[in-house]
């Protein structure tokens, strides 16, 4: 679909991919008067059909706040100011507002995709959906350029820049020479089985749930909307869990007093996401600047993949306004470091919590009593509790 006009033939950034990195980045470029073009290989409907991630850091909030999309966010977001963890010795909370003043919010991001469509159209931003064979040229010269095809017709776009912000299995991070990158990552021999019902959430805030059966998270995206995972073994299938297994299953790893409240519903999504890490340095190579996926993945556990992105588009939009309006290259120079940093520290809080609440297969007894110190120290101690809530709620930028 092309929205708004035809394809421009110069812009000062193009961007690829029309998830929520691209699309955040194209509306505070815009609103600071720089041109721009989305490419996203999807059509609309089909990229407003993922349910990905629920939870917003305040960084996030706000960022979607001076961006001028945040409407429907403050009518419907939810706001937490904790969440609570449980095991089979019961449950508590961690509270955010008590331990670092700050809180979450809830609020699907399917929904923030939808809002930011909204405003880049009454922008008048050229989004080019079903771009097709987009390929990166001269990303090492002054003069870069990006070619994609639609439907019968080619197109070259010539730019100042590029914003890869195509995701993990975009075309931005592998135009980077293999030998100019470095990929660091770790796989989990387990993923999340996750579902969306119709019904209202077992409990008013996130549950974080490590049972002797395997993790388990209750969510949701509002109060009739509910979200919920559970730890499965990589080699299961969705399709093999009917919707009366899963709540059967998800019932034995909550605590009890939550269990016998829980109320199930119409199941209108079931999907597996692996559980993977993954870090592609450096985020940057000549006119290109990777955002997002494109760069990195971390496990959803900490509720960090799409604040990650949003990150990295605060760091990105800073040193191009910066260059734009002074011809100072000098934070596009520090961009992927900048961004890296707070990659790892995402990265680092992501894999403690992964580690903290599944059932890990191949640890060892001693490994399994170290993880169970590790989660009363958080249960009996300010400082633990602490810890959890300043990352979860998240690091300034
Ligand atoms: P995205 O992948 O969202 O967007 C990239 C866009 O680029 C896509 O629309 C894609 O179609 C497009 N594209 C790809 N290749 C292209 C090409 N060659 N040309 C043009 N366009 C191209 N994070 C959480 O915090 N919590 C969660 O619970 C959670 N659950 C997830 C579940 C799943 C199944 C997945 C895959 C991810 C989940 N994540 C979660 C992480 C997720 O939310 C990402 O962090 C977030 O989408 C990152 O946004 P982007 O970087 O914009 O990448
Ligand atoms: C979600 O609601 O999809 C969600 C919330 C918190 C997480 C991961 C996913 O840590």
């Amino acid at each position: 679909m092309l929205s708004n006009q035809v394809v421009p033939k110069r812009v000062r950034v193009v961007i690829v991919g029309g998830g929520p990195a691209g699309l955040l980045l194209a509306r505070k470029l815009t609103r600071d008067g720089m041109d721009c073009v989305i490419l996203e290989r999807r059509s609309r409907p089909y990229v407003l059909s993922r349910i990905r991630a629920g939870v917003l850091e305040q960084g996030s909030v706000d960022q979607l706040r001076e961006a001028g999309v945040s409407q429907r966010l403050h009518e419907e977001g939810l706001v937490h100011g904790g969440c609570l963890l449980s095991d089979e010795n019961g449950h508590f909370r961690i509270d955010f507002a008590e331990l670092v003043g700050k809180s979450v919010t809830v609020y699907g991001q399917t929904e923030v995709t939808r809002d930011l469509y909204e405003a880049l159209d009454s922008d008048g931003v050229p989004i080019v959906h079903e771009a097709g064979n987009v390929r990166l040229h001269g990303i090492d010269t002054a003069n870069p350029s990006v070619t994609f095809d639609r439907g019968r017709l080619n197109y070259s776009i010539a730019c100042n820049f590029i914003a890869g912000c195509d995701g993990f299995h975009g075309v931005s991070r592998e135009s980077i020479p293999a030998g100019a990158r470095k990929q660091f990552e770790k796989s989990y021999p387990f993923g999340w089985l996750g579902v969306l019902s119709e019904s209202p959430p077992v409990n008013d805030e996130l549950i974080y749930s490590r049972s002797g059966r395997g993790f388990a998270l209750a969510s949701m995206r509002n109060p009739l909307l509910s979200r919920y995972y559970i730890q499965v073994p990589n080699s299961e299938n969705a399709d093999d869990w009917s919707a009366d297994r899963f709540w059967t299953e998800l019932r034995r790893r909550l605590p009890d007093s939550i269990a016998e409240c829980l109320e199930t519903g119409k199941v209108v999504e079931k999907s597996i996401a692996p559980i993977r890490t993954f870090v592609s340095e450096p985020m940057s190579f000549g006119r290109l600047f990777l955002c997002g996926d494109a760069s990195h993945i971390v496990p959803p556990t900490g509720a960090k993949g799409l604040n990650l992105a949003f990150s990295d588009v605060h760091y990105l939009h800073d040193a191009l306004i910066e260059e734009y309006r002074s011809g100072d290259g000098r934070k596009l120079k520090c961009y992927s470091e900048s961004a890296l940093a707070r990659v790892w520290k995402s990265m680092r809080f992501s894999l403690w919590m992964t580690n903290l609440l599944h059932r890990i297969p191949d640890a060892s007894e001693f490994e399994r009593r170290i993880q169970d110190t590790e989660f009363t120290h958080i249960r009996d101690t300010v400082n633990g509790r602490a810890l959890l809530a300043e990352n979860y709620t998240g690091l300034p930028y």
